[in-house]
């Protein structure tokens, strides 16, 4: 991994462990006085895109404008890692498209809907199943899996999240 700024891009399901890797990725680039910035839905989704829900509409929005913000960081010399769903191919490309070559490095946070769904942090996906919660992703709204990710983190039983996050360092060092 080079001072280069860059956007580290998590996508992945709800529950996946994008949030988890990317604010312990994030303290790893810390320690070794990277200046980094995370984007993630607790400081995006209440603000920036706090007029935003979860149609494919709102969906698309709300990645266009943490691209952009994404970008702007990038400008001012800061790794910027995001963690969002991101299930749509075309906004994660959208993001790529804004940036110069080797700036955009996709990391597909590959833990199976099997998973995600038995651990179920908020309870989310019982409601979707529920019919509680309508466009749920995984369940009644689609996740476009990335085709050439630069970084597939496949999901391993015995792994820590902190495992993850120290091989996702080492491969980005790489
Ligand atoms: C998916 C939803 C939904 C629906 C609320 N579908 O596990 P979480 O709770 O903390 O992360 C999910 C988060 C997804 O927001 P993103 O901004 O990452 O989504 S996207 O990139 O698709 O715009 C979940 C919660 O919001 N959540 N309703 N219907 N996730």
């Amino acid at each position: 991994l080079s001072q280069k700024p860059s956007v580290i891009w998590l996508t992945g399901l709800s529950g996946s462990g994008k949030s988890t890797i990317a604010n312990l990725l994030e303290k790893k680039l810390f320690d070794e006085q990277f200046k980094t910035y995370l984007l993630d839905g607790d400081n995006v989704r209440h603000g920036l895109c706090g007029d935003l829900g979860f149609d494919d509409k709102s969906r698309v929005e709300n990645i266009r404008r943490i691209s952009e913000v994404a970008k702007l960081f990038v400008d001012s010399g800061t790794i910027v890692i995001t963690a969002f769903i991101s299930p749509f191919e075309a906004d994660r490309s959208f993001c790529r498209s804004l940036l110069q070559e080797g700036e955009f490095i996709e990391v597909f946070v590959d833990t199976p809907l099997e998973v995600c769904e038995q651990r179920d942090p908020k309870g989310l996906y019982k409601k979707a199943r529920q019919g509680d919660i309508k466009n749920f992703t995984g369940i009644d709204s689609a996740y476009e899996a990335p085709s050439q990710p630069e970084i597939h983190l496949v999901y391993d039983d015995n792994e820590t999240a902190e495992q993850s996050a120290e091989r996702l360092f080492e491969l980005l060092k790489n």
